[in-house]
């Protein structure tokens, strides 16, 4: 098969204004941190530092927590529906506006290739936007009740994989249902959330309606346990959300955790191949394999395993690993140091289990934290790569003969967040998506996202649904 080279198509950075230094996002204005704590921020693909960011307090929290609550009293609720709708289609408006400075911004904080920030994050964000600017003044007939109440104030904690998108999906359906927010993005990727501060100004949103405090995992743990919280809503790790739930316990603040997952992406012998195997890519690809509902099982019918591993192997040595920023690249930085010893750590360990381990041909850049496309095969149900979550672009491949079997494989596992299911009949569809412990399952397809869709997980992926009416739900008094 011939191969071809493109000619690089760097997007320029020079649409950026980097700060060298931010404070916190507080009653609507940059403020330094009162111990005057910060940390720095880099690009996780060249390990150049891109600024340096205020790291929030327990003092902090409360200064924040405080101007929610004012907020929350003296304007926010006391707006009517229709009227928070249109600071909501401000803000959507005005990302969509910025949505290619925000993109340009998320690849170079983040490690993910421009191509997906620009075509799949940043137009998420505006729909998220758009999507709960519209309920804002219909929250009677989201179907909980004919005059639902907001709770106050949310604390939101959010993961360093989707940083934009994971402010949208926190902050929009906690203000279009009235309530104030105190959002903390992740240590490792804090920019596209202070340009979001931005926004809120240049919206005119009340001062203290969204509040944004960055700072590492213990300006979390204060947010979340600060009494005068009323919602927390976080996404992460599991084990994180674990103590969440363990410190709120007994209080009256209402949670929603949104956690790992491991997903089975099962390929039946009637499915259409070439499409299968796009959906693959897409399943455990997209974003560097950092996506909590990533397709991380790959469950193959024994009758077409080895051709359709030829053609996934094929397909993968044609993706492009490399500068973020370039239009051509399919596969970015990984976002920190530490994500990449965990992903090293775990691919050694599918090694030393047993599993045989394949990447294509891959050049890696001297500077910055890479790790390329990654395929284990051999593996069995009891091996660690089957079983932990990985969040990074490593493929485990198990086989399997009847749908039964598939089934049972597939809901072996403590997560249960997402699912693919790749057949031509449609009666084998609905018989496998009543059955698989998934909150999305993805027929002939894979990471399909939309704002009117829930999202969420059974069992060790979380509670609770973000998307959708459902989402308003998390954020009412009902
Ligand atoms: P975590 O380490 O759990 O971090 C998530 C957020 O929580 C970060 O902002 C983190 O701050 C903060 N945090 C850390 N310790 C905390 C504590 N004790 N109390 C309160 N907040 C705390 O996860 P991660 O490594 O950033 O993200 C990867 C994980 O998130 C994966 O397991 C992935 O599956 C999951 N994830 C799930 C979803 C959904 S929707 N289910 C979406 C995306 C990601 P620092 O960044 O400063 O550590």
């Amino acid at each position: 098969m011939p191969t071809f080279e493109y000619a690089p198509a760097p997007e320029s950075s020079a649409i950026v204004d980097i700060q060298p230094s931010y404070g916190l996002f507080i009653d609507g204005e940059m403020v330094d941190p009162i111990d005057g704590s910060r940390f720095k921020t880099v690009n996780p693909a060249t390990e150049e530092v891109l600024s340096e960011v205020a790291a929030a307090g327990p003092r902090d929290v409360d200064r924040a927590v405080t101007a929610a609550r004012a907020a929350y009293q003296s304007t926010w609720s006391q707006l009517p529906g229709r009227e928070r709708g249109k600071y909501l289609f401000r803000l959507a408006r005005l990302v969509q506006e910025r949505a290619r400075e925000l993109a340009v911004l998320e690849s170079i904080d983040n490690g993910k290739p421009i191509r997906e920030s620009r075509d799949v994050d940043l137009p998420l964000v505006a729909a998220h936007f758009f999507y709960y600017a519209g309920w804002a003044d219909k929250l009677g007939y989201a179907g909980v009740g004919p005059d639902p109440r907001p709770l106050g104030v949310a604390a939101q904690v959010i993961p360093w994989n989707f940083p934009l998108l994971m402010l949208a999906w926190k902050i929009a359906p906690a203000l279009a249902a009235g309530n104030t927010v105190v959002l903390k993005p992740a240590e490792t990727t804090p920019l596209t959330a202070l340009a979001f501060a931005d926004i809120c100004r240049q919206a005119d949103l009340p001062p203290g309606v969204a509040n944004i405090l960055t700072g590492a995992g213990e300006t979390g743990q204060a947010l979340v346990e600060h009494p005068g919280v009323d919602k927390v809503a976080f996404t992460g790790s599991t084990e994180v959300g674990r103590a969440i739930a363990r410190s709120v316990a007994g209080s009256r603040k209402k949670v929603t955790l949104e956690l790992g997952g491991k997903a089975a992406n099962v390929v039946f012998d009637d499915a259409p191949i070439d499409q299968a195997v796009e959906g693959i890519v897409n399943g455990i690809f997209f974003n560097q394999g950092h996506v909590c509902c990533a397709g991380s099982r790959l469950l193959v019918q024994e009758s077409i395993a080895d051709e359709l591993l030829d053609r996934l192997k094929r397909r993968l040595a044609t993706l492009r690993l490399g500068d973020p920023l370039d239009k051509n690249t399919d596969i970015g930085a990984i976002n920190s140091s530490a994500q990449l010893d965990r992903i090293r750590e775990l691919s050694h360990a599918g090694e030393l289990e047993g599993a045989e381990r394949w990447s294509p041909p891959c050049d890696l850049p001297d500077r910055g934290w890479w790790f390329p496309p990654t395929v284990f095969t051999g593996v069995t149900q009891a091996h660690r790569i089957a079983r932990e979550e990985i969040f990074g672009p490593v493929l485990s491949v198990l086989t399997f003969r009847t749908p039964a079997e598939a089934l049972e494989k597939a809901n072996n596992t403590p997560y249960g967040l997402s699912a693919g299911v790749w057949t031509d009949k449609g009666s084998r569809i609905l018989w496998m998506a009543q059955r698989l412990r998934a909150g999305v399952v993805w027929a002939n397809t894979f990471n399909r996202f939309d704002p009117t869709s829930p999202f969420g997980g059974y069992k060790e992926s979380g509670y609770g649904r973000e998307g959708g009416r459902h989402g308003l739900e998390a954020y009412l008094d009902v």
